[in-house]
């Protein structure tokens, strides 16, 4: 709707002038670019001007590569590079979002292959699929003449679906999906808790992961609201499913995320979307230095507390030691339960973090130091 828009407003030659709220391009500058982008669409489609990123998933247990997503970009002849978020939509508009997520899932599944190839370990592929492209009646095809083509093992295979695919004909898309799933491939939903889904649909829908969206994420170590995240962690363990927490940049946000429960995650923290080449030199890093880690002497915390809220707390502390003390690896868990100050007597935690809220009918007992 917005490139429709744009596009008359070229096409009108309408005097007033507007701005992109991120770049401060003039919009009729930016209407005239996306007109050219949607004829050059195609041709594009047929060179080498689409390629894919690679950014890390890192499992926090084993500090190990367990995925990536790729995340496909537009290098424009004339334009430079121009963002998905910009040429999706035109894609979706010109029908051509067919064509470029086959581009997509062909792209990543050979590269997924040409990694183990090169002596990586199997690594997860998630690739992003928009709703419109679910519905597209060749959907199952594409994906399956990837997989063919370059002998990817389903399992390694997770396509990433934002909730919007609830918000139009789940019919097809549901058919799509379940056809996909046969094949053996994994399904996540992306951005999740920023879109349309109702519990009922989501028990409905079969599905491997929920991707926590980085919204959520970005406030947790600046003692934001973790409640939303708390929701969506027991939501997924109550359908039996498993999360993937983006947009992390910190180490504390990581570590809250761990203490909650969420053991894999994707963000700064540890790579932007990157080139094949770089992905791969930093599996081979972090993988050599995760496995000298293990040599370290390492230690395990059982954290009990009364609510959830404290984990941030005990992460803070966890990151504060880990600063002073390199030569020691602390893995820390908390467990949220009313009893802890039993179960602290009875040595099945190491640490409780117990706060004097009414109603709670344990005796306070005092905080244990870290050392
Ligand atoms: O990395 P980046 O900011 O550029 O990604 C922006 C958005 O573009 C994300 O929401 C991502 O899901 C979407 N995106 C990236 N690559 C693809 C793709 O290959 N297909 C689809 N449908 N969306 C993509
Ligand atoms: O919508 P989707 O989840 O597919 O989008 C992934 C997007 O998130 C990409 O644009 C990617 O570049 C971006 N991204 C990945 N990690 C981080 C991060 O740590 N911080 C921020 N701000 N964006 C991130
Ligand atoms: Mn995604």
């Amino acid at each position: 709707m917005l490139f429709r828009s744009e596009a008359a407003a070229a096409q009108v030659g309408n005097q007033a002038c507007f701005y992109h709220e991120q770049d401060r391009t003039p919009w009729r500058e930016r209407a005239r670019e996306n007109l050219k982008l949607a004829e050059d669409l195609e041709s594009a489609l047929a060179s080498d001007q689409f390629f894919l990123q690679y950014q890390p998933q890192v499992h926090l247990d084993t500090q190990q590569v367990y995925g990536c997503e790729a995340l496909m970009r537009w290098t424009h002849p004339t334009l430079g590079s121009i963002p998905p978020d910009r040429f999706i939509p035109i894609a979706e508009e010109r029908d051509l979002i067919h064509r470029v997520g086959q581009k997509a899932l062909a792209l990543a599944c050979a590269q997924a292959v040409a990694w183990q190839q090169a002596g990586l370990p199997e690594i997860l592929m998630c690739v992003n699929v928009s709703h419109t492209e679910i519905q597209h009646p060749d959907f199952e095809n594409s994906v399956r003449s990837a997989l063919e083509a370059s002998g990817l093992s389903p399992r390694l295979l997770e396509l990433e679906v934002t909730e919007s695919v609830f918000a139009t004909d789940l019919g097809q898309s549901e058919a799509n999906l379940e056809k996909i799933q046969r094949l053996g491939v994994r399904l996540a939903i992306d951005d999740f808790g920023t879109g349309y889904s109702s519990l009922a649909q989501l028990s409905q829908l079969s599905f491997n992961r929920l991707k926590i969206d980085k919204s959520f994420v970005h406030d947790l170590a600046s003692g934001g609201d973790q409640s939303v995240i708390l929701g969506i962690l027991l939501i997924a363990e109550a359908l039996g499913k498993t999360v993937v927490a983006e947009g992390v940049e910190t180490d504390v946000e990581a570590q809250i995320l761990r203490a909650m429960g969420c053991n894999v995650v994707q963000g700064y923290l540890y790579a932007r979307p990157e080139s094949p080449d770089n992905f791969q030199a930093f599996v081979e890093t972090i993988n050599r230095v995760s496995s000298s880690e293990r040599r370290r002497s390492r230690v395990r915390v059982t954290v009990g507390t009364h609510a959830f809220d404290q984990a941030g707390t005990v992460s803070h502390a966890v990151s504060a030691y880990q600063a002073a003390h390199s030569d020691v690896g602390v893995v820390h868990q908390v467990h949220r339960n009313l009893k802890c100050r039993s179960l602290f007597k009875a040595g099945d935690l190491d640490l409780a973090v117990i706060s004097s809220v009414p109603g709670i009918d344990e005796d306070l007992v005092p905080v244990r130091a870290w050392e």
